[in-house]
């Protein structure tokens, strides 16, 4: 070989290697929002708690700035039904605090919008709350 393809081979090598990280490498796909609780008492000021999820490695993500809630009985059939969401300090790291008023019994959306810090995109959920009577 000579020094030239030496480091043409090199050069390829390492942009396979780059490439091949690629995935392991953190990706906005990877996190995910999970109730901590997945019901709540129907009525006023409930809290919910949710934790940030890097699914590669299992573990919670502190950095992550929500930008936007929403709160809805859409599972329910009933999207026009918006209850307001107030962000609360949160008592563990990784984890995010809401309080709500759960004006009605049954199933209800929370629709959450991160962004995850050194990450391009954003951590898009929508989960499930159910409130019981
Ligand atoms: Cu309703």
């Amino acid at each position: 070989m000579t020094g030239f393809n030496l480091a043409r081979a090199a050069a390829a090598a390492l942009i396979g290697v780059a490439l091949a990280g690629l995935p392991a490498r953190a990706d906005i796909k990877n996190y995910e929002f999970q109730l901590v609780q997945p019901t709540v008492q129907a009525g006023a000021d409930r809290t919910v708690t949710v934790r940030l999820v890097d699914k590669t490695t299992g573990k919670s993500v502190p950095d992550g700035v929500i930008f936007a809630t929403r709160l809805d009985m859409a599972p329910d059939g009933m999207q026009e039904m918006v209850t307001k969401v107030t962000a609360v300090p949160a008592t563990e790291p990784g984890t995010y605090r809401f309080k709500a008023t759960f004006s009605m019994a049954g199933r209800w959306q929370l629709s959450l919008g991160a962004k995850v810090q050194g990450e391009t995109g954003s951590v898009d959920n929508k989960l499930v709350i159910t409130a019981d009577k």
